[in-house]
């Protein structure tokens, strides 16, 4: 049986290391000949996303189409990876029915795997490496996560990661393991 394809859904605070650990993460998969595609806010927000912003509507959007295109990339046995802040509760829960609910060749369900990348704000502040959250509290960018707009924080996500606390090699490694643990990879 080939590559099994599903979605690393990351979930987090902006400036909270999403990208970085799902870049090093997409650069392992493929390393070791597995077919995976990152979706971010460089390749989404600027292209199929570009007519929506970030008032909480917006960002419902945002999130359900990121995850039907994720769901494409699954079912193509690709591994999917999101990371994008997704702060609503609820978009996730919609994200994870998506492919619970959708068929494959052989599989009744895509594997949704929410990774919560988990820093308490003031690290995410303190590292603020686009000035945004100081942009934020002077009130020059409204509806900021964190700041002036809601992170609602994953109940039981399938793995957390402190990137606080370990390095992006080890956050890595705790996802790859969780992977194999799983029978995915
Ligand atoms: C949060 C914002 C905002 C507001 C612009 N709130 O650190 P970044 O810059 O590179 O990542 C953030 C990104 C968030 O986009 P997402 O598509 O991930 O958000 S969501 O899932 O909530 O739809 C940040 C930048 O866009 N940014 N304005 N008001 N982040």
């Amino acid at each position: 049986r080939g590559q099994r394809g599903f979605t690393i859904w990351f979930t987090g605070l902006s400036a909270s290391g999403k990208s970085t650990v799902a870049t090093a993460l997409e650069q392992h998969l493929l390393h070791i000949g597995l077919a995976a595609y990152r979706l971010d806010g460089d390749n989404v927000r600027f292209g199929l996303n570009k007519d929506l912003g970030f008032s909480e509507k917006d960002r419902n959007e945002n999130i359900r189409r990121i995850a039907e295109v994720a769901k494409l990339f699954a079912d193509s046995s690709t591994i999917a990876l999101t990371s994008f802040i997704s702060p609503y509760r609820a978009d996730r829960q919609i994200a994870r029915d998506l492919h619970a609910n959708s068929t494959q060749a052989g599989d009744d369900v895509l594997p949704f795997i929410e990774v919560f990348v988990d820093v308490p704000l003031a690290e995410a502040e303190k590292r603020d490496p686009k000035g945004l959250y100081k942009k934020a509290r002077a009130g020059e960018i409204k509806d900021f996560t964190g700041i002036s707009a809601p992170y609602e924080a994953p109940e039981s996500p399938e793995i957390t990661i402190r990137t606080d606390l370990l390095s992006v090699e080890e956050c890595v490694k705790k996802i790859v393991d969780y992977l194999a643990e799983a029978g995915l990879i």
